[in-house]
This record gives structure tokens, C-alpha cells and sequence, in this order.
């Protein structure tokens, strides 16, 4: 008996070849539950592994062989009828499953920049606040921000709006602990909170999710429960960024840049950073 064939998938849509398909179905296309499905999958959430090879396969827009940021945004697009499916889906192609994809590595120069640091409301709320600069200011679409982190976000929703009056910060969305310094930035952004990266791993994921690019500079607030002692970068989920082309390209993998230092590595020249040593070291 001869082997059989390799499982292939199609990623056109059954019933209309210049379309993507959805999840699961010979004949219906690409739809609302599969956007958010993408964001759930990016966020790091759970989800099985028959949609997840799907989803990595055929919404890879630029068929590098991973699913990220700039790949989220075209699928967006693609979404709002705001970008054509990518050439290789138009073409009929029919893929074989891969468990091994390959991750480019991605030259450090010209990163954006992603500061960290704590932040305190005028009543004594303790927050993160987060500031984004790209290389020349360029605009940039999908974020997902990967830290490592004791902080504990607060995403309460009897929280969201506690700060309008007070500190002029609006909820990006309410129920993900995110903030912003002015109702009408960050437009256009779906934000997905995940708590729980990975198992035994501190810290937290966050999607920032757009189909519209925004301007650079950038800054967001994140509500904590517990305030952080250090954050840094994971090192299994690089923080992405996805740039505001057509199609979107992923952009250098960000540097982070952080008062809050994680104990037992330099502080550079930060006094925060060094009193904040000084007092670990006297607590243990
Ligand atoms: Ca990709």
C-alpha cells in the first residue's frame, strides 16, 4: 500500500476562489469569528490545535511562515475589504501542513524604542506607562507587547472610566486595563489581554489590533493591582511591531528600555533604578 498523502489545506474559500476560506468549512469564507480567532491566537490565549495549524498556515498574508503582527493587520484589512488576499491564496495554492516553521531572525538596528515605567495617578493608582517611538517617527499598525513582569494588571471595569476627571485617561477598552491620555487617540484599536502568557511565566501579553496605521510617537497606560519591582522581554515571545505599508511588514523587533530593571542585572546609570536595588536588598 502506498503512504498517504500529506494533509493539505486550502485557503481559498470553497465557494469563492478569490477569498479566504474560514476555520473548519469547505464552503463559507473568512469572517468575524476568524478575525477574532487570529486575535485570540496572538494574544497567546488558548486555543486547539486543528484551528491553529489553520489559522498560521493560511492567514500568514506574507507567507514567511509565521503568523505575526504585520500578518494580523493584513488580515484586518483584508477583513474590511481594504486589501486583496495575498497572491499565493489567489493562486490556488494548496499547502502542506508545517510543524516547524522557521523564525527569520531580524536585523536589532533602527528598532522602535518601548519605554517602561511606573507611573502613579493623582489619587495614588499605580500604573505602567508605556512610550512607543519608531525609527523617524514612521506610523505603525498591530502591536502585541510581551512582558515579563511581577506587575498584576488591574482590569476591572469599575475602573475604566474612574479617571476621566482626575487625570484625563480614557479607557483604550474597557475590561483590559488599558488607558489613553486623549479620547481620540488609539482609534481604531481592539485591544486583547492575556494574564497568563505561558505556565509559570510572569507577566502578561497585550494585542493592540488595527487594520488603520497611527502616528508615532505613542503612549499608553496600563492599571496595575501590584505595582512592578522589574519588567523585561520574554524570552520565548519577542514584542512585535507591525509597520502602516500596504501590505503591512513587521518592523524591527523593538528594544525595551526600563527603569525598572530586573534585580540582578545592571542598572545602567537610572537612581531609580539603583534606590529601588538598595531597597530590595534591605527587605530580603
Ligand atoms: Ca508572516
Amino acid at each position: 500500500m502506498p503512504p498517504p498523502p500529506s494533509p493539505s489545506v486550502s485557503c481559498a474559500c470553497g465557494s469563492d476562489a478569490t477569498s479566504y476560506s474560514t476555520y473548519g468549512s469547505a464552503v463559507n469564507c473568512f469572517g468575524a469569528n476568524d478575525v477574532t480567532n487570529l486575535e485570540v491566537m496572538f494574544g497567546g490565549l488558548a486555543i486547539d490545535a486543528g484551528p491553529r495549524e489553520f489559522y498560521t498556515m493560511c492567514s500568514d498574508y506574507d507567507n514567511d511562515g509565521v503568523f505575526r503582527a504585520n500578518d494580523l493587520t493584513n488580515m484586518k484589512r483584508y477583513y474590511a475589504g481594504l486589501l486583496s488576499p495575498a497572491a499565493w491564496v489567489l493562486a490556488g495554492r494548496r499547502l502542506s501542513i508545517s510543524t516547524s516553521p522557521t523564525v527569520k531572525a531580524l536585523p536589532s538596528s533602527s528598532a522602535t524604542t518601548i519605554k517602561v515605567e511606573p507611573w502613579t495617578s493623582s489619587g495614588g493608582a499605580q500604573f505602567l506607562k508605556i512610550d512607543i517611538n519608531t525609527p523617524k517617527n514612521k506610523p505603525f499598525t498591530t502591536l502585541r507587547l510581551v512582558l515579563e513582569t511581577d506587575a498584576v494588571i488591574d482590569e476591572s471595569l469599575m475602573q475604566a472610566y474612574s479617571f476621566i476627571a482626575s487625570d484625563t485617561l480614557y479607557p483604550m477598552q474597557a475590561g483590559t486595563g488599558t488607558f489613553k491620555a486623549s479620547a481620540a487617540d488609539w482609534m481604531d484599536y481592539s485591544v486583547t489581554l492575556n494574564k497568563k502568557p505561558a505556565a509559570g511565566l510572569p507577566g502578561f501579553v497585550l494585542v493592540l489590533s488595527t487594520a488603520s496605521r497611527r502616528a508615532s510617537p505613542a503612549e499608553l497606560y496600563i492599571k496595575l493591582s501590584s505595582p512592578a519591582s522589574y519588567v523585561k522581554t520574554s524570552s520565548t515571545a519577542p514584542i512585535e511591531l507591525a509597520d502602516g505599508q500596504t501590505p503591512s511588514q513587521l518592523m524591527t523587533t523593538p528594544s525595551l528600555t526600563s527603569s525598572l530593571t530586573p534585580i540582578g542585572q545592571p542598572c545602567n546609570s537610572s537612581i531609580i533604578c539603583q534606590l529601588r536595588h538598595y531597597w530590595v536588598q534591605l527587605r530580603a
